[in-house]
């Protein structure tokens, strides 16, 4: 199955990403498959966008591809990391992007889902932020997109135990829009995109802009950013990031010494 397939429909696009070989990971041809995707689809007006896994999918996606991880003194969620420039092209894109998921979701993969405009899930689905399992640093606006759609506390639990939430508890908090059974979900996503092809593409697509840049209206002085900045280099220049990487590719619990 290719990397990307895309099907366009009554104005509304699919992304069908698939790395069968590793659980979905957002490789860097993933990512730059699904921004290539969303650049067509906006030369061809796309009203709504599907983003999925291929049905049936056990893993919605696994996350970052650990292999594509910076090494140990480099940034693994720099700005121009491909992961980032596909959150920000779906940010930007200008009709709503919903999420199709089905099977789990980790790392990185939860922010690409938390950054579409509408997330449908089946029962099934779970939700992890890991990179306190690996030893990655978050990045600021990673953090702020998390801050945007959850409580403190539950960004907190989230990002320290690394553990899975369920479909059930995510759409509680407001993470998912729907639970729908798996023999269900193709036709109600598909349905609730045409309805947004229905209004007026103008409308929506200055509300989506005016949404994200107020929902990022938070003033960092030069000094934060730098304080931020400097507080991230600790960590991915550190011995447990190295071994975070190490243990996942050896197949090991990692043992981190906080140094
Ligand atoms: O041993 P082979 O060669 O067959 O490969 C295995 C896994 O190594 C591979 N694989 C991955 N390769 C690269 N990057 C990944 N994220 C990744 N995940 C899996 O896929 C093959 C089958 O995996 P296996 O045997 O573990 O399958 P499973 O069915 O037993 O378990 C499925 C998962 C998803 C529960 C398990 O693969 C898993 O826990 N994967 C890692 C999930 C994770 O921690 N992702 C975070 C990646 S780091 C990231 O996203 C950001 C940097 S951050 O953490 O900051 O958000």
């Amino acid at each position: 199955m290719p990397l990307i397939q895309t099907e366009f429909n009554d104005q509304i696009g699919t992304i069908i990403f698939s790395n069968p070989d590793k659980k979905n990971a957002l490789s860097k041809d993933v990512l730059n498959g699904i921004i290539n995707a969303l650049d067509e689809f906006k030369k061809q007006d796309a009203r709504a966008v599907i983003l999925r896994a291929p049905k049936g999918s056990k893993v919605w996606s696994s996350g970052h591809d650990v292999h594509e991880l910076a090494e140990r003194g480099h940034d693994p969620l720099a700005y121009d990391n491909p992961l980032e420039s596909a959150i920000r092209a779906i940010e930007h894109f200008p009709a709503p992007v919903i999420a199709l998921i089905e099977g789990t979701v980790w790392g990185g993969a939860c922010e690409i889902a938390f950054n579409c405009d509408i997330l449908i899930a089946t029962p099934d689905v779970t939700l992890a932020i890991t990179p306190a399992k690996i030893g990655v640093p978050y990045n600021p606006s990673g953090l702020l997109r998390f801050l945007n759609m959850l409580e403190m506390s539950t960004v907190k639990e989230m990002f320290y135990t690394a553990k899975p939430i369920s479909a059930e508890r995510a759409e509680r908090l407001g993470i998912l829009n729907h639970i729908v059974p798996n023999d269900k979900i193709e036709d109600f996503v598909f349905e609730i995109a045409k309805q947004i092809t229905r209004n007026s593409p103008l409308a929506i697509t200055v509300i989506k802009e005016q949404l994200r840049i107020l929902g990022k209206a938070h003033p960092l002085s030069p000094e934060t950013f730098e304080r931020i900045q400097l507080l991230r280099s600790e960590v991915f220049g550190s011995n447990d990031y190295k071994e975070g990487i190490e243990a996942f590719l050896e197949k090991r619990r990692p043992v981190f010494k906080g140094n």
